[in-house]
């Protein structure tokens, strides 16, 4: 069923209220509302003339490394800068109404555990951990926030302390597998999920975009929050199609697990 306004499907409300165990999915699009680029158009200024998934490879990086450090340098000083928004608030909140929740992203920012979201698993690493390319060290970068380098600028990455290799993003670049850790425990968090939200990705990305695809499989009820149209809508049992920071406080209401606000 797709929505494109505030009202939210009772039968979604109901499923959301008798949910024992909780999946929220996320992508770029949850971020979209604290001011961070999602990831097609994180690629301005001097990325505009590179493909975002040609810029996020360990090639690009070999061979570009002073374009690739600068990209993440600027996005990680976005993400510092930026403010978690209702959505991740409203999703934060969701976890303490009572069902188990797992908040599965592909994101690389820090905003969902700053709006108080435990546990997290990133499927696709982050900004905030970068390490050495060669001995994995972790890098502490000495200034929080770095001051921002602006949208374009080449950064040479650091030496390594321990062994003198650059410094790399802590991210799971394209081609990279993903922390089998965190991937073990989506997998299983969507396997036994009664109801999967699907909020702010284009789906598009393998193998994360599975997730929802094994909740369903499982018969649990997919639900999707999307301004736009995804490769998911056809199989989700619900489309919201609207911003996240507006539809997700207004779920929590619906479904009678937010009083107020
Ligand atoms: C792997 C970190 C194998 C870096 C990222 C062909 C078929 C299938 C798969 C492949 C294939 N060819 C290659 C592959 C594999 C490849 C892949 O899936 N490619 C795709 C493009 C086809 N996958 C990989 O390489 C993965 N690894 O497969 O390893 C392997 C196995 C064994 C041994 C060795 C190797 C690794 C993929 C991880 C890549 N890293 N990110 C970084 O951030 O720089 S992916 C990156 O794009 C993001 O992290 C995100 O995960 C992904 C998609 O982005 P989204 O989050 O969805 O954001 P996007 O901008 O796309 O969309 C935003 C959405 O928000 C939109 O829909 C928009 O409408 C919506 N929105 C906007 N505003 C709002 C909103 N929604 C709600 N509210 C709003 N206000
Ligand atoms: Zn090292």
């Amino acid at each position: 069923m797709t929505t494109t306004h505030q009202d939210i499907p009772p039968a979604l409300a109901r499923a959301l209220r008798e949910a024992r165990r909780i999946v929220v999915f996320t992508g770029a699009g949850v971020s979209a509302e604290s001011g961070i680029a999602t990831f097609r158009d994180a690629l301005t200024g001097l990325w505009s003339r590179f493909d975002a998934q040609a810029l996020a490879t360990p090639e690009a990086f070999r061979a570009h490394p002073d374009v690739v450090w600068g990209w993440y340098e600027w996005r990680r000083a976005q993400s510092l800068r930026a403010r978690p928004n209702p959505a991740h608030l409203a999703i934060a909140e969701l976890a303490r109404r009572g069902a188990e929740v797992t908040v599965v992203t592909q994101n690389v920012d820090d905003l969902h555990e700053r709006a108080g979201s435990a546990g997290v698993l990133h499927l696709h690493g982050s900004l905030h951990a970068p390490r050495c390319s060669a001995c994995g060290q972790p890098w502490r970068p000495e200034a929080d926030p770095p001051e921002d380098p602006g949208e374009g600028r080449r950064i040479m990455p650091p030496a390594c302390g321990a062994c003198g290799a650059p410094v790399r993003p802590g991210v799971v670049w394209f081609g990279e597998s993903l922390p089998a850790r965190a991937w073990q425990e989506a997998r299983g968090a969507a396997e036994r999920c009664d109801l999967l939200l699907s909020v702010g990705t284009s789906a598009l990305v393998y193998p994360a975009a599975e997730l929802p695809l094994l909740a369903l499989s499982k018969g649990a009820v997919v639900a999707q929050v999307n301004p736009a149209a995804t490769p998911l809508d056809a199989r989700a049992h619900h489309n919201l199609h609207g911003p996240a920071a507006t539809l997700l406080p207004a779920l929590l209401r619906a479904s009678g697990l937010r009083h107020s606000g």
